[in-house]
């Protein structure tokens, strides 16, 4: 695959609804989304990086210039025989994940319309439909999210996940499980508490949830192993594992029982390895994130129901053709068309974009 030209922009995108975490409150999004140019085919991509350095290290504005500094110019004009080799040739830069995996990702969906086949049979996928849950950020009010919750619970989502931080938590849990005694629930701290909270934290066990995700530091495995032997409630790890070799030793330690697997990340072949739960997990991704999001998700060890869930949730208008669509069983139906199966809007992606660069090979 000889690589001619890569294109990098950013979008700006209000979401239909803001979305609160324990790290912040975000309205709109600055995405960067990156065109390969392959042999006359194009491959899309999407960096997951946030507007700010919160969730992660790596943000909007860190991604453009690792990757025009230094990821791009590694694979452009070269020949990368496929989208598999692409790792290991950015694995001189350290870190910078999903800047990385943007680059990659765009690599794999033009390899796969270039081979007329669908990405997610390219990954060695397995399922012709993937099941769905939602994530749903912190609200003014408990009542809000409860009017939500029952809104997406009428879509046909079968898994509700509810973001938690100090003050948020406990008192939100009681009134969901007083209403709803037996949905699958699920929550997501974000890093909001520290070991002092264990006694606090014992007090999630009585509500019966599939998960608590990433409770203490996003860069700890050890203290959570420690944690995990202090709660009944089933440990998944999301910021915490930055690779295969992170999984491994998370799981190794018991420092969860499931991992929640982003585009920006690896590590699925070691979790299959151990039979452990994965699922995949969302950074309220345009559509072109959200199909990779999909194929990903058709993996055999995605067996939980992920955060892929209908683009009308984040927004007016995606920018591609089907929007993602969600069955009233809360199930997306795998698409068989070439690369991520969906067509990307390049008029609405135009009027979207504030700012555009092209690297070209031997410029
Ligand atoms: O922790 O999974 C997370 C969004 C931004 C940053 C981190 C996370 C999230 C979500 C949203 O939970 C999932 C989605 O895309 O709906
Ligand atoms: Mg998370």
């Amino acid at each position: 695959m000889k690589i001619d030209a890569i294109t990098l922009r950013e979008i700006r995108m209000p979401l239909v609804h803001f979305f609160e975490t324990s790290f912040g409150r975000t309205y709109s999004r600055r995405i960067l989304l990156l065109t390969a140019q392959c042999d006359g085919v194009d491959g899309w991509g999407e960096c997951v990086a946030g507007e700010d350095p919160f969730y992660s290290n790596e943000w909007t504005d860190s991604a453009w210039l690792t990757l025009t500094h230094h990821l791009v110019p590694v694979v452009l004009g070269g020949k990368v025989d496929s989208a598999r080799d692409c790792a290991a040739l950015l694995s001189r830069v350290r870190g910078h994940r999903m800047a990385k995996a943007a680059l990659e990702n765009a690599l794999w969906d033009a390899e796969a319309r270039q081979k007329s086949m669908p990405l997610w049979k390219l990954l060695g996928g397995t399922r012709t439909e993937i099941s769905c849950g939602v994530s749903i950020g912190i609200q003014d009010s408990v009542e809000q999210l409860v009017d939500k919750i029952q809104i997406e619970l009428a879509a046909g989502y079968r898994r509700i996940k509810v973001k938690v931080k100090p003050g948020w938590d406990v008192n939100v849990l009681e009134k969901i499980r007083a209403r709803w005694a037996d949905i699958t629930l699920s929550c997501d701290a974000n890093s909001a508490y520290t070991l002092d909270q264990v006694e606090h934290l014992r007090n999630f066990d009585q509500f019966n949830l599939l998960m608590i995700e990433q409770p203490l530091w996003d860069d700890d495995i050890f203290y959570h192993a420690r944690l995990q032997k202090e709660l009944r409630t089933a440990i998944c790890l999301d910021e915490s594992i930055v690779g295969a070799r992170t999984a491994a030793i998370a799981v190794e330690t018991g420092a969860c029982r499931i991992i929640n697997i982003k585009v920006g990340r690896v590590g699925h072949d070691i979790c299959r390895a151990q039979k452990i739960p994965v699922w995949c997990g969302g950074m309220l991704e345009s559509g072109i994130g959200r199909g990779h999001n999909i194929a990903l998700s058709t993996l055999e060890n995605f067996s939980l129901p992920g955060d892929v869930s209908a683009s009308k949730r984040y927004w007016k208008e995606d920018i591609i053709d089907p929007e993602v669509e969600v069955s009233p069983q809360g199930m997306i139906a795998i698409r068989d068309q070439p690369g991520t199966g969906y067509r990307v809007k390049d008029n609405l992606i135009e009027k979207l974009t504030v700012r555009k660069e092209t690297l070209r090979a031997g410029a």
